[in-house]
């Protein structure tokens, strides 16, 4: 298994539910380490961009408008494979079918407030940590 690094959001569910450190230790209890991390507020461009491979979707401007609602918290994390171990821990993206004790499944409110993005691939995982971290900010 090769060490890898992945990109991960609390969403503004979470930060609103004052849930970052309980989301934070989830992640870190599977084994993730945090490299990189801040709380930020998305504009609307961000938003927009960073989901623009949803933009012909029936959710989009439900979803631009939740993301920038409230702050979020941008990470990067590390492990072993650590995409397909985020993605494990945070669940399907509908909590009601996401596994039992996944983030997800303890926290998410419903498939748009769904508490956590996890890059889906290493394309997108370099692609979004580019997107919001210098190579500076990410102390491994
Ligand atoms: P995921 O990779 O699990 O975050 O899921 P997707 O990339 O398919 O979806 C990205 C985000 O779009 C989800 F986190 C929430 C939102 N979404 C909806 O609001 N409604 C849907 O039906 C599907 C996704």
């Amino acid at each position: 298994m090769a060490l890898e690094r992945t990109f991960s959001i609390i969403k503004p569910d979470a930060t609103r539910r004052n849930l970052t450190g309980k989301v934070l230790g989830a992640l870190e209890a599977a084994g993730l380490r945090v490299v990189a991390q801040k709380r930020i507020r998305l504009t609307k461009q961000q938003a927009e961009e960073f989901y623009g491979v949803h933009k012909e979707r029936p959710f989009f401007a439900g979803l631009v408008t939740f993301m920038t609602s409230g702050p979020v918290v941008v990470q990067v994390l590390e492990a072993d494979d650590a995409i397909a171990l985020n993605r494990k821990t945070m669940g399907a993206t509908d909590p009601k079918k996401a596994d039992a004790g996944t983030v997800r499944a303890l926290y998410a409110e419903d498939i748009e407030a769904n508490s956590v993005h996890g890059s889906d691939s290493p394309e997108a995982a370099k692609q979004e940590i580019a997107f919001f971290f210098s190579d500076a900010e990410i102390v491994g």
